[in-house]
């Protein structure tokens, strides 16, 4: 029997709750599956930092090497500055396994109330993908005479042609697989003129390569309204690590909560393991409390499990999670309802146990 080796790391807050949850709906599924997933779980984090000093060990990369797939949290703690914890965990996953390609697929799941009155479910059916590796989070840039008057402050943007060659293509060929065949792609070349008209060049170069892709451009500013006004306009997005960044906070909102939007931080070349996770963070406000909801974690498996090739077990999950997101009875408070972290991990678990 084919065993998967799945790295678990909750990280802080609320990622704690979400990431075990998202492991018992996995075992619970695994158990009627002719695959075996073998679960190893990593303390890193903010309380990893406390005890030495630094997020993760310095070897920790090796450790991950060998796995099939990273199944996260979230990295933030309250009592330790953001870019310490982002930097010192995820980022470092993510540029040190080049996992370039950031997935972030959004639909509105059955039973769950969008905040957009005239939008219909079928209108909002997107997949946006963030370039994950450099542009505006490369890490250039630096602080000079700090605290005085004439103190200054960088963060570079930076794009090479390598890297947004590959996140074009990437981007080009998802949308060819959609039934639509339709890339918007983000920019914001009026105002950043060197690295987004680079984007926008290679963008029409890379269309070439596509030309059954129907394509268009659009201004990340003008994109937010349109994700608002005429969201069946869009299908498959491409954006910078900024811009997309702040796309899918927005996209996961219209949907109906950040608890339940899915992403797969992903290496195309399969050099390296990827890492999925929800979109949301370690939600300070509603930690410890059982408030979390655990869906954007079972939805971010579903992803893993097709990286992994498992298609028919992503499909059991997924039709688990709507046949439960459908049922008001069972949606935690994000979405309206009362229940509990637990109470939605069981309800999905459930559905493999009559299977
Ligand atoms: P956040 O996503 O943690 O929370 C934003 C709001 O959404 C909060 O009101 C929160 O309660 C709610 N929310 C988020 N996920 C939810 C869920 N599953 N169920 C119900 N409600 C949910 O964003 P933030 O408050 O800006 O950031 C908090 C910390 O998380 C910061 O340290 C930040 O750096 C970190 N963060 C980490 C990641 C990551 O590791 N990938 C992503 C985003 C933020
Ligand atoms: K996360
Ligand atoms: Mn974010």
């Amino acid at each position: 029997m084919k065993t998967y080796k799945i790295a678990c790391i909750p990280g802080d807050g609320i990622g704690k709750e979400v990431v075990p949850a998202g492991q018992a709906v996995l075992e619970a599924l695994a158990a009627s599956e002719s695959f075996k997933l073998d679960f190893s779980s990593f303390d890193w984090g903010g309380d990893y930092y406390r005890a030495h000093g630094k997020m993760m060990p310095d070897n920790g990369l090796d450790a991950l090497r060998g796995m099939d797939a990273i199944l996260f949290g979230s990295a933030g703690d309250p009592h330790i500055p953001d870019h310490i914890t982002l930097w010192g965990l995820r980022l470092k996953i993510c540029q040190g396994f080049d996992q370039y390609a950031n997935v972030r697929p959004t639909r509105i799941l059955p039973g769950i109330d969008g905040p957009l009155k005239r939008c219909k479910t079928e209108d909002l059916d997107w997949v946006i993908v963030r370039e994950n590796s450099e542009g505006e989070y490369a890490g250039v840039g630096g602080r000079a005479h700090q605290g005085h008057p004439i103190e200054v402050a960088t963060d570079l943007s930076v794009m090479t042609r390598a890297g947004v060659e590959r996140i074009m293509r990437y981007a080009f060929k998802l949308a060819q697989s959609r039934s639509r065949k339709l890339l918007t792609v983000v920019t914001k070349s009026n105002a950043q003129r060197h690295a987004m008209v680079m984007w926008d060049e290679i963008a029409l170069e890379i269309s070439r390569e596509f030309p059954d892709v129907t394509w268009d451009k659009e201004l990340v500013d003008a994109c937010t309204a349109r994700m608002v006004n005429r969201p069946a306009t869009l299908d498959t997005v491409v954006a910078t690590n900024l811009h997309a960044d702040i796309l899918s906070d927005l996209a996961a909102a219209l949907a109906g909560s950040l608890g339940i939007a899915p992403t797969g931080n992903i290496d195309p070349e399969r050099r390296y393991p990827s890492m999925f996770e929800p979109i949301h963070g370690s939600a300070f406000d509603i930690m410890g409390k059982g408030l979390a909801n655990p869906v954007g974690t079972f939805w971010s498996c579903v992803m893993l499990l097709e990286h992994l090739g498992e298609h028919s077990a992503a499909k059991r999950l997924m039709t688990a999670i709507e046949q439960v997101t459908a049922e008001p009875t069972l949606h935690t408070r994000d979405l309206g309802g009362t229940s509990t972290t637990a109470q939605v991990t069981d309800a999905v678990c459930a559905k493999f146990a009559r299977a």
